[in-house]
């Protein structure tokens, strides 16, 4: 279609002006109005099955590009724009991203709504809308600060729909009031929605940081994104939160049926659940109490909900698996209670053991507990971290419901991570392999044939050059800093937890500063990018950040480093900044402690983009290496089921390690004169105690192995054209991490819709 013409209509009606006499911001308001329709105009996908993906994230990123793209008119409004004297990189800046997400859970949810609807199979997503996000991060005295993150504008992406459902709290009732956002699938007619439910009247932002009153229920319900669990009431708010968007999400639900005249007790077959992570875990006993309101008997509506849903675990750390204190459900959503016990009476039956109980001795739910014994689908998110469930963590279920584990590998959505993002590398993908990759990535490796191709290869570094050029832009914009596009760019990027080790990446650039202080330079100049919130009450994460601040602080005031050595750290990093960095990075850092990250999403999304991968035996770099093979990736440090038995044994002490000549200096810089001068000594200190004395990651560990294995792929970085082959290989192997396939499987596996 022509979109000249109604676009002229809209500027004319909204400003009275041309479109060319608009402004960038007037510009992303038309547009943004105009895809509405389009995608208001798109049916749903029929069928007879329906998935209702339930997440507490979804990591959407900027909507515009993404959804001019899957309604086919990118090139055309990129085009447009260009006559009208701007870009869509420019107008998209008016964009703000939104804010309903942290991590690589909330990302995995966005890039799956993308995939489902590009297959064109009916999925919608169930979430909340918060108001102020996360939060946004700021450094000052080189310390995070948080702050809201507002992102709802009048004339936005929420669409308001009139639907409420009426949540029953123990304090009384609050409506769940409805809004969507489209999501139109590529190359298919179609579009499915994501429901986000919020209070009626939502409290205003916090005038100081991000706390507020978390009592005040009724008004503050949606205000944050995991708000400070570390006392009482934040832990109760936490809990309304997950009750409120399952409550609301089930109604939902059977809304649905019955607009489609489907009994409730053939439920199982016209409606799948997917349970991202345990956070929508309640919607298990709230479904099977709005069954039993409807008459199924207890039996019926166990069987109805155990065959509608399925859960899919993302982390075996213990912290983050979720356990209530049944007097908290007790005051949130007293009818639940004797659901949850009777659902943990039938459970014992099938598992005595009093550890495996959904209701522990301590009168405690175990959310994950709960979701295995009720779904008929169980996912770990890689290969590795699905044995790791089988095997150890999750071994006395396994045992018992063989038939209920599965993995699903995570996927990312190429259209955004390398179509959206990198425009000039799908086009010599285009012009090496043919299009036929943007609709089925198992093409690209059709690249296999230009290894060898000079040509090729030289446009593949020039493109680097290019994105490189763009993100040093991007970085003074932002941070008035000046980077260098002709150094090796290293960066690592995802929420900060001891686990992945930001840490040891500091440990490495202490070491590079300490050798060029020392007259041994590198063989050619590294500027390291960090990216990464930490959880407002995660001291040690605060203390990290704390760390990588100060180190930047102090290399870029010495001469004598600087020209050979960066570190930045981006502020508020996020969709959009991850959008700019990823396309322009050479040395991917995902370098957890093995067992530790299920998967990881990056790691495919830099991969995609030509970036070599610096990474341990984890997740999904386990798969990306057997994809790419040993000569083109970077991988180092002890493996998975030699961490497991350290654990397992007590067996690992970092003093060992801290004592050995190659470590000891770099760990004790961290309390140096140099840089106790820049940071709060406290801090830095905390950080050193910790690293000598407990080190629960095991840095130390590895960090020899780290150093030297990183030093080669910054020697071998000289070599242009061999790790330029390298780079083509990586991205002709990423096809396999579509969400495209991973969708796939979930719907052949797990949904069945048809
Ligand atoms: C846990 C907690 C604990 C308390 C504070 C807030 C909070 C928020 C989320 C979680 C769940 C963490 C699970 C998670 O994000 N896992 C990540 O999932 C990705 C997608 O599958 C995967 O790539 C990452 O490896 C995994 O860490």
């Amino acid at each position: 279609m022509d979109i000249q013409l109604p676009l002229q209509r809209l500027t004319r009606a909204k400003y009275g002006l041309e479109p060319n006499q608009c402004d960038a911001g007037q510009l992303y308001h038309a547009l943004l109005q105009f895809t509405q329709e389009q995608a208001a105009g798109r049916p749903a996908p029929e069928g007879e099955r329906k998935l209702y993906y339930f997440s507490a994230e979804f990591l959407l990123g900027k909507l515009l590009s993404n959804n001019l793209l899957a309604l086919g008119l990118y090139d055309q409004a990129d085009e447009l724009l260009r006559q009208w004297g701007h870009s869509l990189a420019e107008v998209e800046q008016a964009e703000p991203e939104p804010s309903l997400g942290n991590g690589g859970l909330g990302r995995l949810a966005a890039c799956f709504l993308d995939s489902i609807a590009a297959l064109g199979l009916p999925g919608d997503g169930v979430g909340l809308n918060y108001h102020y996000g996360l939060f946004r991060q700021v450094f000052s005295d080189n310390q995070q600060r948080e702050l809201p993150n507002p992102w709802i504008e009048p004339d936005g992406w929420l669409i308001p729909t009139g639907v409420r459902f009426p949540v029953r709290f123990g304090f009384g009732t609050l409506d769940a009031v409805l809004w969507d956002i489209a999501v139109p699938g590529a190359h298919t007619g179609i579009a499915n929605r994501l429901h986000l439910f919020d209070v009626e009247h939502p409290a205003p932002a916090p005038q100081q940081g991000i706390g507020f009153d978390k009592r005040d229920i009724a008004h503050c319900l949606t205000s944050f994104l995991y708000p400070d669990d570390s006392d009482e009431d934040g832990r109760l708010l936490r809990v309304y939160q997950q009750y409120f968007m399952v409550s609301a999400g089930a109604q939902l639900i059977l809304k649905e049926l019955d607009e489609r005249g489907v009994d409730p007790r053939q439920l199982c077959q016209h409606v799948a659940i997917q349970i991202n992570d345990t956070h929508p875990s309640m919607v298990i006993p709230e479904l099977t109490r709005l069954l039993l309101e409807r008459g199924l008997s207890m039996d019926e509506a166990l069987h109805q909900v155990a065959h509608a849903c399925a859960y899919t675990n993302h982390t075996i750390l213990a912290e983050a698996l979720e356990k209530w204190p049944m007097s908290y459900l007790r005051t949130v959503a007293p009818q639940l209670e004797p659901i949850l016990r009777e659902m943990d009476r039938r459970a014992k039956q099938v598992l005595p053991d009093p550890r495996l109980a959904i209701i522990g001795p301590d009168d405690t739910v175990h959310m994950a507990h709960l979701d295995i014994h009720y779904s008929y689908s169980v996912n770990g998110v890689a290969a590795l971290h699905t044995q790791i469930l089988c095997q150890s963590e999750l071994k006395p279920f396994a045992d018992v419901y063989p038939y209920k584990f599965n993995n699903k590998t995570n996927g990312i959505t190429l259209r955004r991570w390398l179509e959206a993002c990198n425009p000039q590398l799908a086009g010599l993908i285009d012009q090496c392999a043919g299009p036929q990759w943007r609709t089925d990535p198992a093409r690209l490796e059709a690249l296999l044939s230009f290894t060898g191709d000079g040509q090729v290869l030289r446009r593949l570094l020039e493109i680097k050059r290019e994105n490189k050029l763009a993100l040093c832009q991007a970085v003074e914009r932002e941070q008035g800093v000046r980077l260098d596009p002709d150094s090796l760019f290293d960066i690592q990027v995802k929420r900060l937890h001891e686990y992945k080790r930001q840490q040891m990446n500091a440990l490495y650039v202490i070491r590079k500063y300490l050798e060029i202080k020392s007259g041994q330079l590198p063989p050619r100049p590294i500027t390291v990018i960090f990216g990464a919130k930490a959880a407002p009450a995660y001291v040690m994460a605060k203390r990290i950040i704390h760390l990588i601040l100060c180190l930047s602080q102090l290399i870029e005031a010495d001469p004598q480093v600087r020209p050979w050595l960066r570190v930045v750290m981006v502020a508020n990093y996020n969709v959009t900044w991850a959008q700019q960095l990823i396309p322009a990075c050479d040395l991917s850092e995902q370098i957890s402690l093995a067992s530790k990250e299920a998967s990881g999403t990056s790691n495919m999304k830099f991969m995609a983009n030509g970036a070599l991968t610096l990474g341990t035996l984890d997740g999904a770099n386990v798969e990306i290496a057997q994809l790419v093979g040993g000569e083109n990736i970077y991988t180092f440090g002890a493996h998975s089921d030699q961490v497991i038995g350290l654990y397992a044994h007590n067996g690992y002490h970092p003093w060992d390690y801290y004592q050995r000549d190659g470590v000891r200096p770099l760990v004790d810089f961290l309390v140096s004169p140099q840089l106790l001068a820049l940071g709060n000594e406290d801090d830095l200190r905390a950080l050193w105690e910790d690293m000598k004395g407990k080190d629960y990651f095991m840095a130390l560990l590895d960090v020899e192995d780290y150093i030297a294995t990183r030093d080669r792929a910054v020697l071998d970085y000289g070599n242009r054209s061999a790790w330029a082959r390298k780079a083509l290989v990586n991205i002709a192997k990423s096809g396999y991490f579509s969400s495209d396939r991973t969708i796939q499987q979930y719907n052949q596996d797990i949904w069945r819709l048809g």
